[in-house]
């Protein structure tokens, strides 16, 4: 998309809206020249705030503001920079990005900030895409992640990884050029053991992903039960929003509805499902496929029951049903929350011989312990997500190792078999691509635009 384009470009870095302050960005060779015609003024110190006059192209002044001009290469992009801090009307910053394109700036693309300070060295492609989650990140886990893939804590990683790869492959190529004489550069023991270490390496990495892709997305929380339980109404309470429809009608959710909400410093994913029950209705047996879905997708399982009907049995019943649909119920966690509890008198009978079973009593439409149940949840998940700072949160890395472990394993395969030294570096070569990849030293332009395009404007 922007891959040959050179223009000098801008953009309002800060949330659109109205704002106390909001920020404007240009970068690019025409930057000082801009900011000389819409200051009026002629000398601009390198990163120092200068107090200035902001003027629009009809030569009205538009606002006071704070100029920081960067010069090249000692910015973010790498070029020459001005950061505009302007009051934050929608008045002043329509009219001054105006002004700016009238001066021949482009309005940047989402990105492209960052695209240009990876094309100019200035960061890999690895801490690229960290910038984007450290700005999405909602939870101190993915902050720690993400901070530490932009601070290069994993690109050095990456590097080291790398380089012994590379010693390996200058090690068997070698051997190659001095074949004639039957010297080991490297025995094939020490070859293997190396190997061996890399492939581990490469599945720890790999199996990170999983946990890595939850901190990041959200814990998914899947609340099920009944119809008529209360199950939107406590997706209601939770979120303190009116996001799912709520009636007194059995079967009113019909697909299931999620929203992320961050808690004690956990991001969940709650989701709200259609209730279970056997029905003809060809819609809502749709949504309760998707229910049973959204339970195998789900680390922890919210069964609701309404307190007010609860039977023993019936219960012990549902429990032997879910367990036919679902494979692996028993290694999720689940957290049985008896609603309406605003309903009875007294706790009915058998419901303390459920000993094995996690208990919450709620009132979600009086929004009565709903924050009890939000301490179980954080509770149940122990230190499960103490996750390393080089953990993969990002699905191309996690691709990136799934190839990197097949071709070294390759590798392995291939010494077994006595295979002559140049397979060997062959398979080496491949897994040092796919390093490449990840930091960008191999990449093509529509994985960049992909990448790139995910940003915000202005970012
Ligand atoms: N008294 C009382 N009523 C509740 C409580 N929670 C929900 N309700 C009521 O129960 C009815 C059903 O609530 P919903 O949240 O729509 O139930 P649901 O489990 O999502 O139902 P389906 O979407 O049909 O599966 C509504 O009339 C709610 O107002 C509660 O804590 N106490
Ligand atoms: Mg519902």
């Amino acid at each position: 998309m922007y891959l040959t384009n050179t223009n000098t470009i801008c953009a309002i870095a800060t949330p659109p809206g109205i704002g106390a302050i909001s920020m404007i960005r240009i970068s690019g060779n025409e930057t000082l020249e801009t900011l000389k015609k819409i200051t009026k003024r002629e000398e601009f110190s390198i990163r120092k705030a200068h107090y200035c006059e902001i003027f629009s192209n009809s030569g009205e002044l538009l606002d006071d503001a704070v100029v920081i001009y960067y010069k090249s290469p000692h910015s973010y992009t790498g070029e020459d920079v001005a950061e505009i801090f302007i009051h934050g009307s929608s008045y002043i910053q329509k009219t001054l990005l105006e002004t700016l394109m009238d001066l021949d700036l482009r309005l940047a693309e989402p990105g492209e900030f960052t695209y240009r300070a990876f094309i100019n060295g200035k960061m890999d492609l690895l801490q690229a895409e960290a910038v984007n989650d450290l700005v999405f990140s909602t939870n101190s886990k993915h902050h720690n992640i993400a901070l530490n893939q932009l601070r290069g804590g994993f690109s050095k990683k990456l590097s080291q990884y790398r380089d012994e790869l590379i010693r390996l492959t200058a090690l068997l190529e070698l051997e190659i050029d001095f074949s004639e004489e039957d010297v080991e550069f490297v025995s094939r023991d020490e070859l293997k053991n190396i190997i061996i270490n890399l492939i581990d390496e490469a599945q720890r990495l790999i199996d990170s992903y999983r946990n890595g892709n939850v901190v990041k997305r959200g814990i998914p929380v899947t609340i099920i039960g009944k119809p008529n339980v209360g199950k939107s109404t406590l997706l209601n309470a939770i979120l303190n929003d009116d996001k799912a429809i709520v009636s007194e009608i059995p079967g009113t959710t019909r697909d299931a509805i999620e929203d992320q909400f961050t808690y004690l410093g956990h991001t969940f994913r709650f989701i709200d499902t259609a209730g279970l029950q056997k029905t003809v209705d060809k819609i809502e047996n749709i949504g309760i496929e998707r229910s049973y879905d959204k339970m195998r997708e789900a680390y922890i399982i919210l069964y609701i029951i309404d307190i007010s009907k609860f039977d023993y049995f019936q219960f012990l019943g549902e429990i032997d049903e879910l367990k036919t649909q679902i494979q692996n119920f028993d290694n999720k966690k689940m957290i049985i929350v008896f609603n309406k509890i605003d309903l009875i008198e007294r706790i009915p009978p058998h419901i303390f011989d459920l000993k094995d079973y996690e208990k919450v009593f709620i009132s979600a439409k009086r929004k009565e312990n709903i924050e009890v149940l939000l301490d179980k949840i954080v509770n149940s998940i122990k230190d499960d997500f103490d996750l390393e700072t080089d953990t993969l949160i990002n699905i191309r890395h996690y691709k990136a190792f799934n190839d990197i472990k097949d071709s070294l394993s390759l590798a392995l395969k291939d010494i077994e078999k006595n295979m002559p030294n140049d397979i060997i570096a062959l398979d080496l070569r491949q897994s040092i691509d796919s390093i490449g990849r990840i930091t960008g030293e191999i990449v093509t332009d529509d994985i960049l635009d992909h990448i790139f395009s995910n940003f915000c404007i202005g970012k």
